[in-house]
């Protein structure tokens, strides 16, 4: 039974846009958090913090007043936003996602609407819009990364404050306890749609917004005027993609609504972690925002207390949530001059040049026919199959199973496959068949894939025949 909501889901089911089309292609991008935590990246006063260093304001290492006037030092004179977007270019996003605006409140763009803005910096020129003009010259979308948490708003503040830590704000379960918040709180949503109506003024070229902060446990409790203000946003920028990080229902039921469908346009909640089955992504669209350390967004000088993330590890990552139908995102975060650090870079470069051989198995495709394999991830376009394999075969036969279809007469043979690094025809052996019917093929890894240290492609035609 479905209970009738106001402020549930407004569609059941996929958008059929050719915007949302295209977002469902992108395969990989690129996320991006850069504000002003980048310049004490982690440390200060010789302390090291292992909690995220976007998150720095809360870290105790340093006081609010110290990091509410780090800003009049932001002077990135290695930013280059050109280089940014070709190295982005080369890796092969075809999206990016900027935090104009994180959970600290400062502003990547002059927002007119307050004075912690880049502005008011020594480097005072937007940020945003060099980051939108550039990478919308390499061909690459831009969506806007943008804090519904915004610690630097007073109102914000009154209205939801229990502690001063909002990291204790986790679970939303703040409350406005008296008029004076109330009256505060007015001032921090009024505050919140005029920037959200400027960003989408000044970088009309935008795709979507993708919200953070929004667990907030006041603005969960504002489900018809948060409902209202994305009908605004989606009504003056049409094609807008938002995610299911926005806005709750009138139940505070987030990214499922009460009935289970999802809010807004593409599930959020796979964040540093890949669904496992098709099952699991529920049907949705979805991406997966993915860090290279194990829990640093932001930029952290020291990257030794962590597991760092190797090319292979996103790839394999990558691959995966394509399999699964999902995009998957990578993020950057620059240091406080603006520099890609090499280690993001050498990394980016590895991913490029893997994708510019292999990419064909991770744009515009879908999940395969094909069952989960203990050799890889397999995806699909049209009546090719994209088989990616991780994990070798020691023996260096590559056995597939192919399912039985639907219809019992019917059984899958593999037509022809090549070698997508070498383009050579592969060796295809009969491998048998199981009970249910499945049928195997072996096949036969050359010589010089044997010897590739790499993940490859092995693209198949599938036939079905009687
Ligand atoms: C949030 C931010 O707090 C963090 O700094 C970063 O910007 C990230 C992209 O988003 O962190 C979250 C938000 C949601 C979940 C986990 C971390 N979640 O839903 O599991």
């Amino acid at each position: 039974m479905r209970i009738p909501l106001k402020h549930g889901a407004h569609r059941v089911g996929k958008r059929t846009d050719a915007d949302m089309q295209r977002w469902r292609e992108y395969g990989l991008g690129q996320f991006i958090h850069w504000g002003v935590y980048a310049i004490p990246g982690g440390q200060w006063n010789g302390k090291t913090t292992h909690y995220a260093a976007e998150w720095f304001r809360t870290s105790g290492l340093i006081t609010k007043e110290e990091y509410d006037n780090l800003y009049k030092q932001f002077n990135p004179a290695k930013f280059d936003a050109k280089k940014w977007a070709k190295q982005a270019k080369q890796m092969g996003a075809k999206y990016m996602i900027f935090t104009t605006k994180h959970h600290d409140g400062f502003c990547m763009w002059p927002s007119k609407y307050t004075d912690y803005t880049i502005a008011n910096t020594p480097y005072k020129s937007d940020i945003v819009k060099e980051l939108v003009d550039a990478y919308t010259a390499e061909g690459i979308d831009v969506y806007l990364y943008f804090s519904i948490i915004d610690w630097s708003h007073p109102g914000y503040q009154a209205g939801t404050a229990i502690t001063n830590d909002d990291r204790l704000n986790w679970a939303g379960y703040t409350a406005i306890s008296n008029e004076k918040d109330k009256a505060g709180y007015e001032t921090f949503k009024e505050f919140t749609r005029n920037q959200l109506i400027e960003l989408l003024t000044n970088y009309p070229t935008v795709k979507g917004l993708w919200f953070d902060g929004s667990w907030d446990g006041a603005w969960m409790k504002e489900a018809a005027w948060v409902d209202a203000l994305g009908t605004e946003l989606r009504d003056m920028h049409p094609g807008l993609i938002i995610g299911s990080r926005f806005r709750a229902d009138e139940n505070g039921k987030r990214h499922e609504d009460t009935n289970g469908d999802l809010i807004d346009d593409y599930d959020q909640r796979f964040e540093r972690n890949l669904p496992n089955s098709l099952a699991e992504t529920k049907g949705f669209d979805w991406d997966c925002v993915m860090t290279i350390p194990e829990n640093q967004w932001g930029y952290h000088r020291d990257w030794s207390l962590t597991y760092v993330k190797t090319p292979y590890d996103l790839i394999e990552m990558t691959v995966k949530a394509n399999s699964l139908d999902g995009n998957f995102v990578i993020n950057f975060g620059p240091d406080g001059d603006g520099n890609i650090r090499q280690e993001e870079t050498d990394i980016a470069k590895s991913i490029g040049n893997w994708m510019s051989v292999n990419g064909d198995a991770v744009y515009g495709v879908q999940h395969s026919v094909l069952e989960k394999q203990d050799w890889g991830h397999s995806t699909a376009k049209g009546d090719i199959t994209y088989l990616t394999v991780f994990n070798k075969p020691m023996n260096n036969l590559l056995r597939i199973k192919v399912p039985r279809s639907k219809d019992k007469d019917m059984i899958y043979v593999i037509e022809n496959a090549m070698f997508k690094p070498t383009k050579k025809a592969a060796v295809i052996r009969d491998g048998g068949r199981d009970k249910s019917g499945s049928v195997y093929y072996d096949i036969v890894l050359p010589a010089d894939i044997q010897k590739l240290s790499e993940p490859f492609v092995i693209e198949i035609k599938l036939k079905q025949v009687n």
